[in-house]
């Protein structure tokens, strides 16, 4: 993790965009900026001021101890006021000589105003510059990702033997976050979404207490977390039972759009032109507008970061960037599939991460 060369690109976009200080405070963007390994837990207390000289930490005395050792021989000052860190952090603001200051447009509306209204220079918001530079992966980065991407492979090989009619959703979702996390993973990356029959039509299911029947398509969603990065794949399997013709024929056009989309995805291919190989796939097979949600996005430390992999995704995808590719089909009331891989992204091409098989898997 090169955390100084991510600072230096934080200052060069500060100094090309005329600003004094950035102060980053989504945890995030703090664990990226910082570099800081299991310091800051998901509701950490903490913002960092960095300037073209300075770069201070503000945290409370909950972090003081773990953020003191993770700072020895870095760049990063630390700073624990007893009173709110951001009273202190205006005081400082003003005897550092800063005139303008941007915040992450994150940033929740009573913290930009309380900033705005307390420290006397120029306060704005802007967008997406940390999460720009976590866009493309350091070595190391796509290394954890492809550690919990292989976890998340083991977990999904784990529930196949598990799986059966009489199981509920809840019921497959502990089996999976308790392989997962019996086998390293922090956590998990997101709530693992387990959908079957019926429900599996909702992209974003909630799994809850319906049980699995035979011959229903169960949707897997599930990612694992290593080293504080993340992992996201998707299958669809049968149980109990074969599969429909109809369900085969949904099955074969989504797995030919994960593959379009696969082949299509090299750095310098917009996110809306490796949607679109995919999505012309379904809609050549008549699925098209059952296809409502992006082909896929970033993962990284979260779970959906840049690049946007969608209609809306404009900008070039940019080799060394780790995405999703997660073609669906969901018929309302009905049946859906959804099958995704996890890649990353290189100039000729993309390389899986996921390994699990992607062929239709019947257990019965
Ligand atoms: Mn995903």
């Amino acid at each position: 993790m090169n955390a100084d060369a991510r600072l230096s690109r934080l200052r060069r976009r500060l100094a090309e965009e005329g600003h004094d200080a950035a102060l980053v405070c989504d945890v995030s963007n703090v664990r990226y900026v910082t570099g800081f390994e299991a310091v800051w837990d998901d509701d950490a207390n903490v913002a960092c001021l960095v300037t073209a000289d300075l770069a201070r930490i503000y945290t409370d005395s909950r972090y003081a101890e773990a953020a003191a050792a993770a700072a020895v021989a870095t760049p990063w000052a630390l700073s624990t006021p007893s009173a709110s860190i951001y009273v202190t952090l205006c005081d400082d603001l003003g005897a550092d000589g800063i005139g303008s200051l941007v915040l992450e447009s994150s940033v929740p509306f009573g913290r930009f105003r309380f900033i705005s209204e307390r420290f006397s220079g120029r306060v704005a918001a802007v967008d997406d510059w940390v999460e720009e530079l976590r866009e493309v992966k350091e070595a190391a980065e796509v290394e954890r990702i492809a550690r919990a991407a292989a976890l998340t492979d083991r977990a999904f090989d784990h529930v196949l033997g598990v799986l059966r009619p009489g199981l509920t959703e809840t019921e497959v979702v502990l089996e999976l976050e308790f392989f997962m996390r019996r086998h390293g993973s922090e956590g998990v990356a997101f709530p693992s979404i387990v959908a079957c029959g019926p429900n599996s039509s909702r992209p974003h299911a909630v799994p809850g207490q319906r049980r699995i029947e035979a011959g229903d398509p169960v949707i897997l969603d599930l990612g694992a977390r290593v080293e504080g990065y993340c992992s996201d794949m998707t299958r669809t399997v049968v149980v109990g039972a074969p599969a429909s013709s109809e369900f085969r024929a949904v099955y074969e056009a989504v797995l030919a759009a994960n593959e379009a989309g696969k082949g299509a995805a090299r750095g310098g291919v917009t996110g809306a032109e490796i949607d679109g190989v995919a999505r012309e796939v379904l809609t050549g097979a008549g699925y098209g507008e059952h296809f409502g949600h992006g082909l896929g996005h970033g993962v990284g430390l979260d779970v959906h970061e840049l690049p946007t992999v969608s209609p809306r995704g404009r900008r070039s995808v940019l080799s060394g960037s780790v995405i999703t590719i997660e073609p669906g089909v969901y018929l309302e009331g009905r049946f859906g599939v959804r099958i995704e891989d996890l890649v990353a992204v290189h100039d000729g091409g993309c390389r899986a991460l996921s390994a699990s098989p992607t062929g239709l898997i019947e257990i019965v």
